[in-house]
């Protein structure tokens, strides 16, 4: 297997025209010698290293805001439809490039071949979206209470925004927000995780490639960073007038409270802690499915993974067995082979996490149902591997109100629906959760005001996997933020309540009167 997995390096390597030293930063062409620290990229198949990234410094910064606000002057000069344009040949490329694209999110981030690929489709699918827009951003008109007068609102560009993202979904994200805000006419400085470095390149190469080809104003701009220096001079800046930042809750907060501080705007995607309901009246094998996809795709890693399974005790010992028998059958191993559903987690930290939380649950009087370990895949022994976990908890403690990146699935039972929604609503988080059950009143229970508290709700399908077409985020320490589908565009953009007066006169609102 490592043989194959080395040639495929190379393939991928050489395909993307990536080498084994690269520039980190992207600022209207590639920074020669870029001045930030270098960072190897390990691929969590076998944790071996894929090539090296020179990233950026404070320095390369200064330069990629300045082009940035450069390049906003032409861009805003372009109506909305003829910045769509030049998305919808991004897409079109996307659409060459897909399988190429996502041999290096897989390769880079472990996910399945399936899902790499899956990761660039949404960005398709996204540019699509942002296409449509371009021809629809609309605000309202409103009567106004004074003669001849018209008063109506519009959404105009911010500006230069910036877009820091997560290393589980490397692209797809920041394709949410850049094709967006690119359509309202905003300029984009992405800065990538440092886990998924090359994935960023390999992007940035093929869509620059289209800017230049079509002689667009360079509207994207890239940095990478070795940690936290280039996320913080972005969050301080008053020239990036909004941060869109996919992390966790700690560094969701640091930035929230820096980019508040300067009264600059954010889109906080943060922590997920999931939970699904199965009730007595769910349909057993749909719900089994929806439950291990929901758990176990990306293994673990999604904002939206399951992490808290909530039963009916009536169905308990007939459900439980099923899903344990699901666990021990799936296939761990080379996300690229095929059958594979569970690659490794990003990294040796992870697996520490991993093993952490398990300790911990165990303490906190958990049992472990299944799994509960790190695995050595053969061929691939320094990937970084684990089983996947299902633990059956007494009840809701501290270890299962906390985010740990990875394949375990906390399982509750409970006697009453008000009982599970309380459960289920217990949690600091709020992104994602679903009820699995064919009872009407049991689904609209779950959809009222005083059923889940998420950002996102499903019915007889999983926390993880939502589409671009709706708004995503979450409430609570998920952060507030809206971004992807729907009316999510608003908030790129500023929005501008404007009042005419078409007369002769100025009559005053509110009856004023003020003779001079
Ligand atoms: C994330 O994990 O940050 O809904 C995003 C899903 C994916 C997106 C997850 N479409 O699972």
């Amino acid at each position: 297997m490592s043989t194959d997995l080395n040639s495929l390096r190379k393939d991928i390597l050489r395909d993307l025209e990536l080498n084994s030293v690269n520039s980190g930063v992207y600022s209207n062409g590639w920074v020669a010698k870029p001045s930030g620290k270098r960072v190897t990229s390990i691929s969590p198949i076998d944790g071996r290293a894929i090539a090296t990234v020179i990233t950026g410094s404070k320095k390369d910064y200064e330069r990629v805001v300045g082009r940035s606000e450069a390049a906003y002057e032409e861009w805003v000069a372009l109506t909305p439809p003829q910045r769509g344009e030049l998305i919808r040949l991004i897409g079109n490329e996307l659409r060459i490039q897909k399988s190429k694209l996502g041999r290096i999110v897989s390769l880079e981030t472990g996910k399945t071949k399936v899902e790499g690929e899956g990761e660039i489709q949404e960005m398709i699918d996204i540019a699509d979206f942002a296409v449509g827009l371009s021809r629809q951003l609309h605000g309202l008109q409103m009567a106004s209470e004074r003669f001849e007068h018209r008063m109506y609102e519009q959404y105009l560009p911010l500006g230069v925004i910036g877009v820091i993202t997560s290393f589980n979904f490397p692209s797809s994200v920041w394709s949410w927000n850049s094709f967006i805000a690119a359509v309202v006419g905003d300029t984009v400085i992405w800065k990538p995780s440092s886990k998924a470095l090359l994935t960023a390149i390999s992007v940035m190469k093929i869509i620059t490639k289209v800017v230049k080809e079509y002689n667009y104003p360079e509207i994207f701009s890239l940095i990478t960073g070795g940690g936290f220096e280039i996320g913080n001079l972005l969050s301080a800046d008053p020239r990036v007038k909004l941060i869109s930042f996919t992390g966790s809750v700690k560094s969701g907060r640091i930035v929230s409270e820096t980019v508040a501080r300067r009264f600059g705007k954010t889109i906080l995607e943060l922590g997920g802690n999931n939970g699904s309901i199965v009730t007595s009246k769910a349909n057993i094998e749909l719900s089994l499915k929806g439950v291990a996809f929901g758990a176990l795709a990306t293994a673990g890693q999604r904002c939206t993974t399951t992490r808290r399974l909530i039963v009916d005790e009536g169905i308990y010992n007939k459900f439980l067995p099923r899903l344990k028998d699901i666990y021990r059958k799936v296939k761990v191993g080379n996300p690229l082979e095929e059958g594979v559903l569970v690659g490794p987690l990003i990294d040796g930290d992870a697996v520490s996490n991993f093993l952490g939380a398990i300790e911990r649950a165990k303490k906190e009087g958990g049992k472990v149902l299944v799994g509960g370990k790190a695995v050595k895949v053969k061929g691939l022994e320094g990937g970084f591997y684990v089983e996947p976990t299902i633990i059956e908890m007494p009840k809701v403690t501290p270890i299962t109100c906390e985010e740990t990146f990875a394949p375990i699935l906390y399982v509750f039972k409970y006697r009453t629906l008000e009982e599970a929604i309380k459960i289920h609503n217990s949690v600091p988080q709020g992104l994602s959760s679903s009820i699995f059950t064919t009872d009407l009143r049991e689904e609209e229970r779950f959809l009222s005001a005083l059923g889940s508290d998420c950002g996102l709700a499903n019915v007889n399908t999983a926390t993880a996997g939502a589409e671009i077409g709706g708004a995503f985020g979450g409430e609570k320490d998920t952060g507030g933020g809206r971004e992807s589908g729907s009316d999510a565009w608003k908030n790129y953009t500023r929005r501008q309540t404007v009042t005419i007066n078409w007369g002769k006169d100025i009559p005053l609102a509110q009856g004023v009167r003020f003779e001079v």
